[in-house]
């Protein structure tokens, strides 16, 4: 099950099958309800992740690192995950809140010399992955420890480590997600579902078509694994296959005839973009999204589309409305295309709900940045370099910890970032989310924190260094560039 369209480049073979004893394979041959699986076609409903809901302005969770053995599409698999589950646990709490996050690591043992002590080579080098640490995808937190510190690492065989975020109360409301982000492992952990959802909430959770709306968290990632159910190499996740949602292959979301609810939708693959759209068989009708925050951030208006391109760490909130009962498939996934099977019952038992369009709550953060706020603009560059230890550059070198750019708090900076290479990569920064210019596949205007990013084409944005100093990173978000060197660190200073 290998196509070619993201097939970017090709790696030397790297094994790394030391000491990985788990589940044998199993080829079942057939899908979960009795179909032959070649009909792609599970027939389950889908199952939301276990929720964790904030309470009194304190979330405090575990999530545990380890080697899970489950079943994913008719395989039986073992892979990297968080609590022994295919996905993580959802985090749901309020703008205003703080989550304290205890991870613990328990993948096994390995030497590891930290993530800025290896050698230049090494460090861009895929390596490490049994050490782990967390991110928090898009949340506008400060990046210094005990908070959204990816700089530091997890170890194996027993690490520990409480992070601790403080939710500012003005937070854009919406849908983020969290996942393992520790350099030289961060596209084998991520692929393999080392991921969850983070549900900030907010004003836009307020309006009454909108809190009515039954919630259904989609989080669609791209395990990859060998006929052993297993994946310990590196190269086999640049292979297409199949797409799963919640850890489940093609399941069934049923929606009632005039029912309205919100999906907050994902894209925790390690790599591959996807174009959501829900249609008929033969494409005959298609049902709209009603679009509520790209990236977590409420768009001023709703807006409708019938297609969502969603490049890897792009996310966004939707209103869907069972309109004319039937089967549809949301399609745009990987080489499987169809990700999602969606029965609209012919069942109007709750009655014909509003679907709500208009206006959103403004957010302060995403207030627009005019030309003449700008302090700093910059010029850069994402380049590849050729030969037997290829990398992956931002201003021809590859990561490393040794050059942050400083940045005065409070900076008011306009990127403009050229792809000079022929692959695309989606570019992500963390902590303050920007505001496109142009460029990117979304309309000028629109506050993201990941951004299409196709090859040989330029992205232009803005963006407010405020609120928080302290070292973090941008990267490309297809995670195996960023592993072979794509990121740049960014230490915003006092001014
Ligand atoms: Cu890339």
């Amino acid at each position: 099950m290998t196509n070619d369209h993201n097939n970017q480049f090709s790696l030397p073979r790297r094994r790394f099958l030391q000491g990985m004893g788990g589940a044998g394979a199993t080829a079942l041959g057939l899908g979960a309800c009795g179909f032959p699986s070649t009909f792609g076609y599970s027939g389950q409903d889908l199952v939301q992740p276990p929720v964790e809901k904030s309470k009194d302005g304190l979330l405090q969770t575990k999530v545990v690192a380890q080697m899970g053995s489950f079943n994913l599409g008719g395989q039986d698999v073992y892979l990297r995950c968080y609590n022994g589950r295919p996905v993580g646990n959802t985090l749901d709490f309020h703008a205003g809140d703080t989550v304290k996050l205890q991870l613990t690591n328990k993948l096994p043992f390995e030497p590891f010399a930290g993530i800025c002590k290896a050698l230049p080579d090494e460090a861009n080098t895929p390596h490490g992955f049994n050490v782990t640490n967390m991110h928090v995808h898009g949340l506008h937190v400060s990046p210094k420890a005990p908070s959204d510190d990816i700089l530091l690492a997890v170890l194996p065989a027993g690490g520990s480590y409480n992070y601790e975020y403080h939710i500012p109360k003005d937070h854009p409301p919406g849908t983020y997600f969290y996942h393992a982000h520790v350099h030289g492992s961060t596209a084998m952990q991520v692929s393999s579902g080392m991921s969850g959802c983070l549900i900030v909430r907010g004003a836009v959770d307020e309006i009454p078509e909108i809190k009515a709306a039954k919630e259904q968290v989609l989080m669609i990632q791209t395990q990859r694994f060998d006929k052993q159910g297993q994946c310990e190499s590196f190269s086999l996740l640049n292979n297409g296959d199949k797409t799963y949602i919640n850890g489940q292959y093609n399941p069934v979301i049923r929606i009632k005839k005039g029912e309205v609810q919100r999906w907050r939708i994902v894209n925790a693959s390690h790599m591959v973009p996807f174009d959501l759209q829900i249609q008929t068989y033969r494409y005959t009708t298609t049902l709209p999204f009603t679009v509520l925050c790209y990236d977590g951030n409420p768009l001023p208006n709703t807006k409708e589309v019938e297609k969502i391109r969603m490049v890897a760490g792009n996310r966004v909130d939707v209103l869907v409305k069972g309109f004319d009962p039937g089967t549809y498939f949301l399609t745009g996934g990987d080489s499987a295309g169809t990700i999602a099977t969606v029965i609209i019952e012919d069942d109007d038992s709750d009655g014909d709900m509003p679907l709500y369009a208009g206006p959103l709550p403004t957010v302060p953060e995403l207030t627009p940045i005019p030309e003449s706020e700008v302090t700093y603009g910059r010029r850069l560059e994402f380049g590849f370099v050729y030969g037997e230890n290829a990398k992956f550059t931002v201003n021809n070198k590859p990561f490393s910890c040794d050059d942050p750019w400083e940045i005065p708090l409070n900076s008011v900076e306009e990127w403009d970032v050229y792809n000079h290479t022929a692959y695309p990569h989606p570019f992500h920064i963390h902590v303050n989310p920007f505001q496109v210019i142009s460029g990117g596949g979304v309309d000028p205007g629109t506050w993201m924190d990941t951004l299409e990013f196709p090859p040989f084409e330029r992205i232009k944005f803005r963006t407010r260094f405020s609120t928080f100093t302290g070292e973090f990173v941008f990267h490309c978000h297809n995670l195996m560039h960023e592993d072979m060197g794509m990121m740049q660190a960014v230490k915003v200073v006092d001014a």
